[in-house]
């Protein structure tokens, strides 16, 4: 018996390199007589992430031992191998383990076909070895969800056999010990399901295709998966096998596929911040460890305070909630206790988890109640006095090494660190509404803000399970600050006759799940026009549209009507319907402010939203309030819906070509006037020689 353990740190990433070194491993068990089975099993503390996502931008080396090397190694030996597996097995990981003769885990593990997700398909064998296992329509299901699945369901599905509660390497051995019978999946017929004849293949298939996206607006992964998948059931498995590789291989130099694993080690440098690295290690020296965050505190109890309350509380973060206004703590008690609820239904919790969660939420009006919260965070009026009235009071409260942090969207943390004694432990953390589900968090730098600080705020990110992303001190931060511009083009494009319904339809055929008019219409008119005043860009549009409907408490979908009308009959009221009386309101006011109806083609109307974004974003580089083009991406894919397939703004820009990009702009500018002009980088990255990308910049 031999056990094989994969040792990649820190993913056991099953990379050409690595793969080299697995392959002269099994064939030196295969080639030892006294070896009569195999154990795969996986160090640090996982099975494996699958292959090297780094390997996919480098055509393959000659000579180069893939994933699919080491596989087919497996899958020819005559010696039955078995995969012990503790922690994840995901992609190239698990594929390993299906063309294993047996397949343990321990009850923690987590099992996933995730190549989806990176606008990729299983391309070890998976897509052929799944329908054999659990049939094409469970397997589909899988492939295309792409999740991590925890061990007890993939055992219900009849991946796993065997879910081990003590050490899955001991009954691995012990399992190999006993020699059991190979069993190539390679050998078994592809079903469809078990109440499915072979005969409804081709419906099923049909029927698959119908319910992914399309092929050109973010389904192409999708779609050659489910042609793998038909090949499962179609073909013989070596047939299968070749087809699901040149289908991959279609995938691995898509567009859609090349802006999904930009989006994939984007995520992962948002915390890789200068400066940062030894606070962020758990540095020796106290003063420079980040802080432990076991009580939280929220300053305020709408819509945001209760969102965030109920984010650390899901983190296992007590968290006492102030609020003097009665009924704003009595309905903020009720969407806690609804949320929580909501999940036990979704079967996400138990009753006495979501009863202990909704529990570690206390409401109280007495602010004492915040001496000893580790972080507390302030989510009041956005107002500039307000909050530094507040800030005020929380510094005479929470003890000295408590952090304090603002959720504004807009406002100067500067101002409020100045209101205390304790700059530098004052940020902002910008959650988006709801705060509970939007993965989205800015980090908000203030002059004062500490490197322990800044590092604590990751730490307390990554236990929220959120995309943190640094921004600088400037009003609007990074999300806002670049819709601003992309709702100013929406704007002005419904001020020059196109109505607000096509220029929804045109983002939403983009992949936006939403246009920018449904946007504001969520997020309030009076909002938007109170932070137009906070910019002081009130009254600055060429018509005041914004403020009419305002004034006629056209709020938004909160009140039934807004740039469009809602009627509780249609998507239960949350279905934008075009209204003709904002229509013409926009043709009327735009009569008098002279300003000319243009006919604009839909490309015109993409342009001038996605380049304003773009235009922006290379600005907010420039000043140094973002500080990467993949923070930018990861900002506007996670918190605005920008189609992760286009890879986010920045990303899109190297798409579209950032020379043509920039001469468009100029374009925009000579047509539109200066709130076009083109940013110094944008113009430099333009010029420069090589292939300029904005992505790298
Ligand atoms: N390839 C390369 N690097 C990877 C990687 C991967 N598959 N997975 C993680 N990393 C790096 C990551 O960039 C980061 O690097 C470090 O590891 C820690 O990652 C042929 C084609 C495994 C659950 O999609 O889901 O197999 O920042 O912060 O939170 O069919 O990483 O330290 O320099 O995420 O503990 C399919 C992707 C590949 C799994 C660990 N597999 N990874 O989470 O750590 S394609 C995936 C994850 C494939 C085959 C197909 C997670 C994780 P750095 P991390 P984590």
């Amino acid at each position: 018996m031999r056990v094989i353990t994969l040792d990649n740190p820190p993913v056991n990433a099953l990379s050409f390199a690595y793969c080299a070194k697995l392959y002269e491993a099994i064939e030196a068990a295969h080639a030892d007589d006294s070896v009569e089975a195999i154990v795969f099993t996986g160090a640090n503390g996982l099975f494996s992430g699958g292959a090297d996502v780094n390997d996919f931008n480098n055509e393959l080396p000659a000579g180069a031992v893939t994933i699919r090397d080491v596989i087919r190694a497996v899958e020819l030996s005559i010696k039955p191998h078995i995969a012990a597996i503790d922690g994840v097995a995901l992609g190239g990981g698990l594929e390993l383990a299906l063309a294993c003769d047996y397949r343990i885990a321990t009850p923690r593990s987590k099992l996933g076909l995730p190549e989806i997700k990176l606008g990729l398909l299983p391309g070890a064998g998976g897509t052929q070895r799944l329908p054999r296992l659990i049939g094409a329509r469970a397997a589909l299901e899988f492939m295309l969800k792409g999740s991590a699945v925890p061990a007890a369901r993939v055992l219900e599905l009849g991946i796993l056999d065997e879910i081990v509660d003590g050490n899955v390497l001991e009954r691995a051995i012990s399992l190999a010990k006993e020699i059991p019978p190979k069993r190539r999946i390679s050998a078994l017929e592809a079903t469809i399901a078990p109440d499915v004849p072979m005969q409804a293949a081709p419906f099923v298939v049909a029927q698959a295709h119908k319910m992914v996206p399309p092929e050109d607006n973010g389904g192409f992964a999708a779609h050659k998966l489910i042609d793998a998948v038909q090949a499962a059931v179609e073909l013989p498995f070596a047939f299968g096998v070749a087809r699901e590789a040149r289908l991959f291989d279609e995938l691995v130099h898509s567009k859609a596929s090349l802006a999904l694993r930009h989006v994939f080690f984007a995520e992962r440098e948002l915390s890789k911040v200068p400066g940062l690295e030894a606070t962020q290690q758990c540095h020796p020296e106290r003063s420079r460890r980040t802080l432990a965050i076991a009580k939280a505190g929220v300053v305020g109890a709408g819509t945001m305070g209760s969102g965030i309350a109920i984010t650390f509380a899901q983190s296992g973060v007590p968290v006492v909630v102030v609020d003097t206004n009665e009924e704003a703590v009595d309905k903020a008690r009720q969407t806690v206790m609804g949320m929580f609820m909501y999940q036990v239904q979704k079967g996400r919790l138990t009753q006495e988890e979501a009863w202990q969660r909704g529990q570690s939420i206390t409401f109280t009006d007495d602010w004492r109640e915040l001496a000893d919260a580790d972080l507390v965070v302030e989510a009041v009026f956005e107002d500039p006095e307000v909050k530094r009235e507040v800030f005020a009071k929380l510094d005479g409260i929470v003890k000295p090494e408590g952090l304090l942090a603002s959720n504004t969207s807009t406002l100067d943390i500067d101002a409020m660190a100045a209101a205390t004694g304790r700059p530098q432990k004052v940020l902002g953390l910008h959650f988006f509404v709801p705060a509970n589900i939007m993965p989205l968090l800015e980090i908000v730098r203030g002059r004062a803000t500490s490197a322990q600080t800044l590092a604590t705020a990751f730490a307390i990110g990554k236990m929220l399970k959120k995309k943190a992303v640094l921004s600088g001190n400037a009003f609007g931060f990074i999300g806002n600050r670049m819709v601003f511009d992309y709702v100013r083009e929406a704007f002005a494009l419904a001020e020059e006759g196109t109505t607000p319904a096509r220029v929804d339809a045109v983002m939403k055929a983009f992949g936006f799940p939403m246009g920018p008019f449904a946007m504001s219409d969520l997020s309030g008119l009076d909002i938007g026009l109170h932070v137009q005043k906070l910019q002081g860009k009130a009254g600055q549009g060429r018509t005041n549209v914004l403020e009419q409907l305002v004034e006629q408490k056209r709020l938004g979908q909160k009140a039934m009507a807004g740039f469009f009308k809602y009627d509780k009959a249609v998507g239960k009221g949350r279905e934008p319907i075009a209204d003709s009386v904002v229509e013409q309101l926009f043709a009327q006011e735009a009569c008098k402010a002279g300003i000319a109806s243009r006919v604009v083609t839909d490309r015109e109307i993409r342009e001038r939203l996605l380049y304003a974004l773009i235009n922006r974003g290379a600005y907010l580089l420039e000043e140094g309030v973002a500080l990467r083009p993949g923070d930018i991406d990861i900002v506007f894919v996670y918190g605005y819906g920008f189609p992760p397939h286009h890879g986010g703004p920045m990303w899109y820009a190297d798409e579209v070509g950032v020379a043509r990009v920039y001469e468009r702009i100029r374009e925009f500018e000579a047509t539109f006037g200066p709130q076009w002009k083109p940013s110094a980088l944008l113009a430099r990255v333009a010029a420069s020689h090589d292939v300029g990308s904005l992505a790298h910049a």
